[in-house]
């Protein structure tokens, strides 16, 4: 047991979100419930464990083998009234909790997310702002996701904030959230959906009300031209090769629908849905090879001349 639990617990701590560690009313409901339950469970285990040592006891000391309780009140009491009123607490807490975490606030902020094979697209329909991988939202705010999926079942989980909520073909989910302090929280996909369902990652990013409403605003205005020199080149390559036919950028004849909009890419943390750091030597490799970094993703090796290369660069880069 010893060895399982070192095994279980290297892998929490370091970076990595946890659930017990929640930092928004959601997800505090439910790390409530899950301690509840380990209680529960623990206490019953424990209970469990100093009968059997008892009754191997008594055996071994050769004495009289009938309980102090009596047989029938012994099952009564063990087999019957104590796991009922274990089982109606925890079905009242967790029917009473699913109620509260379905409860539509006021003035929620709405924001869609759909699930691609291995990305999210992140859309915000009153601001007319599309991104992807990266959540936006104002602390302290509820915030209603609406998940819809591209292709197979997804799954939305940022264990930081809220429980998970399915992506199905054909449906609409909802799931609410609010951050209470600013942060980034990792979010990941939580239903197996392929080659790449590892590396399907995305980040919310909590801001204070005024930071967020200045990134709306930021999204909302005309997209800034390149200036001149090896970005605006890296516009026209861009426009004119098969970047185009997956990607789109706004304001650009970029219109393309099967890989994230790289519209504001220069402002992104992390590149191929936090596979790694957003920054021009990753950038560079994954233009070049994009399955150097996740094998099997759907954007295929792309042959470019170097000087090409550094123009796409320069010019994502400057996409903010
Ligand atoms: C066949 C479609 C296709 C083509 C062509 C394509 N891409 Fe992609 N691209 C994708 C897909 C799909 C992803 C998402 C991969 C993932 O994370 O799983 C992606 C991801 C990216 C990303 C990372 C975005 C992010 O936020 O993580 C960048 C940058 C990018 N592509 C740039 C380019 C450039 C530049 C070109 C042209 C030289 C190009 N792509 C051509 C489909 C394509
Ligand atoms: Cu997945």
């Amino acid at each position: 047991m010893a060895v399982v639990a070192a095994v279980v617990l290297a892998a929490c701590g370091g970076s990595s979100p946890s659930a017990l560690d929640p930092k928004g009313p959601a997800a505090a409901r439910i790390a409530d419930v899950w301690w509840l339950m380990l209680a529960l469970a623990a206490a019953v285990y424990v209970a469990v464990a100093v009968l059997i040592l008892m009754a191997s006891r008594r055996r071994a000391e050769g004495q009289d083998r009938r309980l102090p309780l009596g047989e029938h009140t012994f099952i009564w009491v063990g087999g019957i009234a104590v796991p009922t009123i274990i089982l109606v607490v925890l079905a009242v807490v967790t029917v009473s909790s699913t109620a509260e975490l379905t409860r539509a606030e006021d003035n929620p902020l709405r924001i869609e997310v759909e699930g691609f094979k291995w990305w999210w697209e992140v859309r915000y329909p009153e601001a007319d702002i599309v991104t992807a991988n990266e959540v936006h939202v104002p602390v302290g705010r509820p915030v209603e996701v609406e998940l819809t999926t591209a292709d197979v079942i997804h799954s939305f989980w940022v264990p930081e904030l809220a429980g998970k909520a399915d992506m199905v073909p054909g449906q609409r989910n909802v799931l609410r959230v609010t951050a209470n302090e600013p942060g980034e929280y990792r979010g990941q996909c939580a239903e197996y959906c392929g080659l790449q369902h590892a590396r399907m990652a995305f980040l919310i990013i909590a801001d204070p009300p005024q930071v967020f409403d200045d990134w709306v605003e930021r999204h909302q205005a005309p997209p800034p031209e390149p200036p001149p020199g090896p970005a605006a080149d890296g516009e026209r390559i861009f426009e004119s090769s098969s970047c185009a036919g997956c990607h789109a950028v706004r304001g650009t004849s970029a219109v393309g629908e099967s890989g994230p909009d790289l519209s504001d890419f220069g402002s992104r943390r992390t590149l191929g849905a936090v596979t790694v750091e957003n920054n021009r030597d990753n950038l560079g490799v994954w233009i070049a090879d994009a399955q150097a970094f996740k094998p099997g993703n759907l954007m295929p090796p792309i042959s470019l001349e170097p000087d090409e290369l550094e123009a796409l660069i320069d010019y994502l880069e400057s996409r903010r």
